[in-house]
């Protein structure tokens, strides 16, 4: 994982690299965290590949709410995308992706005569799963997973099995962080780094998101009877039904939210999707 500082000029160089990048493919595959399907998506992204054919990958389908990840692609389906639900951990959902691919050849090459290999590129923000997608397409472990993303000198090809190419390294794309929601919505997914927050608060935070989203799975994996008025009081009950007590019969805060946030993040507590189409 990453913590790249976007500032101003970085983020105009990125978008310089992205558009310089876009000229030379036929398509763009944006991979996002189909748990957050809008925190996760860069604030500019449909400005910035507007030109292109685009796949939407709903990537960590195996962290997220089955039933949500349908109802994300038939809404994102209705915005205009072409969507494939994906597991890069078992690589569910990659023999679609091909399919889907090789159809959009198809379309794109209809009338020729000689055609040029169909060219792609990946995109998302960071720790959606970019690099681990890229070793799904190609097979092998071309590309670096949760490593520092490097500045490839010189367009690099990646051959995958149909012919196609992929550009070797994908576009690092700056996440919402002007939003407040969608920056908490990509720290319970891990995406921004925990040292820059607090543990316990952020832990508090998610707590009562799940209190309210997820009751049943809340009081199901924390053992709780019934849920209490606030997330503070939620938090407490669960500290203390996992021993999350420091001498003199004081809660761990520190542990409890980390505990509660590592749950989260390794699907302990359910999958979930925290987003919804339509919400505020
Ligand atoms: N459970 C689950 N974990 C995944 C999946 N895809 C990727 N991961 C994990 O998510 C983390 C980030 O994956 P990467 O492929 O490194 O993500 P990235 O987008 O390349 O990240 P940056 O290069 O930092 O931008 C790694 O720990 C992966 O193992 C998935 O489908 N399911
Ligand atoms: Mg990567």
């Amino acid at each position: 994982m990453e913590n790249i500082n976007w500032y101003p000029g970085h983020m105009k160089k990125t978008r310089e690299l992205i558009k310089e990048n876009l000229k030379m493919v036929d398509a763009v595959i944006e991979v996002i965290d189909a748990r957050i399907p809008v925190s996760s998506r860069n604030p500019i992204i449909d400005e910035l590949v507007s030109s292109k054919p685009r796949v939407v990958v709903l990537n960590k389908s195996d962290l997220a709410d089955g039933e949500a990840s349908k109802v994300w692609k038939k809404e994102l389906e209705a915005q205009g995308n072409k969507v494939m639900i994906m597991n890069c951990m078992s690589g569910s959902g990659v023999k679609e992706l091909f399919r889907l691919l090789e159809s959009m050849e198809k379309e794109k090459n209809q009338d020729k005569v000689r055609m040029k290999p169909y060219r792609l590129m990946i995109v998302g923000v960071p720790n959606v799963g970019k690099s681990s997608l890229i070793n799904r397409m190609t097979g092998k472990k071309s590309a670096q997973t949760g490593d520092r993303p490097g500045v490839t000198k010189g367009k690099q090809w990646l051959k995958l099995k149909n012919n196609m190419q992929l550009l070797d390294t994908p576009g690092i794309l700056w996440p919402k962080f002007e939003d407040p929601k969608a920056g908490l919505n990509l720290a319970f997914c891990g995406s921004i780094k925990d040292e820059i927050l607090d543990v316990p608060t952020l832990g508090m935070e998610l707590i009562g998101v799940l209190a309210q989203k997820y009751p049943q799975l809340l009081m199901e994996r924390y053992k709780l009877d019934e849920l209490q008025e606030t997330p503070l009081d939620n938090m407490e009950a669960m500290a203390m039904k996992r021993g999350c007590i420091l001498p003199g019969k004081r809660i761990d805060y520190e542990r409890i939210g980390k505990l509660v946030l590592d749950e989260f993040r390794s699907s302990k507590i359910g999958r979930i999707t925290l987003e919804l189409p339509g919400e505020k």
